[in-house]
């Protein structure tokens, strides 16, 4: 009996210090919140065109207000139009008036992204591609998406390698790739002294087999890197999923590492195409347990931004297409609730007697609102 009562106090008092800071303060994380301009969609997809109107990046600008949030994520030509098209100095001309833009709407770029998955060169992939001059290309791209952030006022940039991988094993040495994928970063690490390159991993789609399908992949390549304390990752919940792993695991693997330094909250339907749903439609607990990992470390602290990588439904009618923003938000805020009100000593004592069902019910009747 004496025995269990201090393994319940040592419990509560962990789960006290799980509560508040390292300097024993509550948690008071005020979270920022950002999405990117792709996020209000027209509905196509593979099998059908558009089913809403088109809206042009000026005019979704003021939305973000609006909607509550504060940080835009940009894809390299999300900024710069008919980027291929324009001389570097044109380039940085247009990044500096998307700043303009910014700064007159109270907004800030979270990160940018080279989009290396459209041009005919990248048809292949593009560090990994086999061709050295479209390896070139891919790189180049990369290095002036982080002049256009310099200019953009971030030192974030967020490399999706969505077609490096293979859609037939034998046409890469899969070897070869990572030793490319590498070097690839270390150019972008060389070309600015500030930049921090953020993995973003996910298993497949566009490709049969990607490679650095998971964060794990990502942070070992990281250490590999020529300065590792500016590579770390995005980690967005549907990617997880559909490498078949927990999405709050995930993040707590990165958090870990102190390598989280944005996230794509959004949800996904089991393993089909990739789905950006609202954040928490398919999975709460999920929901919640990201919110959780996220909560306890401290995310946000040192500027990171809740970042949202959803899709209105392409069933969904033209009014209220901004619906599912405003509601991964709302869902993210009643999370932070939820874990904030969690019963942590009632949690303690049921970890210390290993009571797991009892744990379970706790859970499920506090997200329900039953208790
Ligand atoms: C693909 C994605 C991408 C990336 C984006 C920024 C279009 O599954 O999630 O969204 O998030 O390119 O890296
Ligand atoms: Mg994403």
């Amino acid at each position: 009996m004496a025995k269990k009562t201090t393994q319940a106090k040592a419990a509560r008092g962990k789960a006290r210090q799980a509560q508040t800071t390292e300097y024993g303060e509550p948690r008071t994380t005020v979270y920022r919140f950002s999405f990117g301009p792709w996020n209000i969609h027209e509905g196509a997809d593979p099998f059908g065109p558009p089913v809403r109107d088109p809206i042009s990046f000026s005019r979704k600008l003021p939305l973000y207000k609006e909607l509550g949030f504060e940080g835009v994520q940009f894809h390299d030509d999300d900024a710069v139009p008919d980027i291929n098209s324009r001389s570097p100095q044109q380039v940085l001309r247009q990044a500096q008036a998307v700043r303009k833009m910014l700064d007159d709407a109270g907004l800030v770029a979270e990160f940018v992204a080279p989009r290396l998955w459209e041009d005919p060169r990248t048809i292949d992939g593009g560090f990994t591609n086999n061709d050295p001059d479209n390896r070139q290309y891919a790189i180049d791209r990369a290095l002036q998406t982080i002049d256009i952030a310099a200019e953009l006022g971030t030192n974030k940039v967020v490399v999706w390698l969505a077609r490096e991988g293979t859609y037939i094993r034998e046409s890469k040495n899969a070897r070869q790739a990572h030793e490319w994928l590498l070097e690839a970063i270390n150019r972008m690490l060389a070309h600015n002294p500030n930049v921090h390159i953020l993995i973003e991993p996910k298993p497949n789609e566009p490709m049969d087999s990607a490679y650095i399908p998971t964060i794990g992949h990502a942070i070992s390549l990281a250490y590999l890197s020529d300065d590792p304390t500016r590579v770390g990752g995005l980690i967005e919940t549907a990617h997880a999923k559909l490498a078949g792993l927990d999405p709050s695991d995930e993040m707590a693997f990165a958090l870990f590492h102190k390598k989280l330094w944005s996230v794509h909250l959004n949800d996904q339907n089991g393993l089909k195409f990739d789905e950006d749903k609202t954040f928490g439609a398919a999975n709460l607990r999920e929901a919640f347990n990201q919110v959780r990992v996220l909560e306890e470390a401290g995310y946000g602290q040192n500027g990171e931004m809740v970042g949202l990588d959803v899709k209105a439904m392409r069933t969904q009618k033209e009014e209220n297409r901004l619906a599912h923003l405003a509601n991964s938000k709302r869902i993210f805020e009643i999370m932070v609730e939820k874990v904030r009100t969690f019963d942590r000593r009632a949690e303690a004592e049921m970890i210390a007697d290993r009571d797991y069902e009892a744990l379970e019910r706790l859970v499920i009747e506090h997200l329900l609102g039953t208790l």
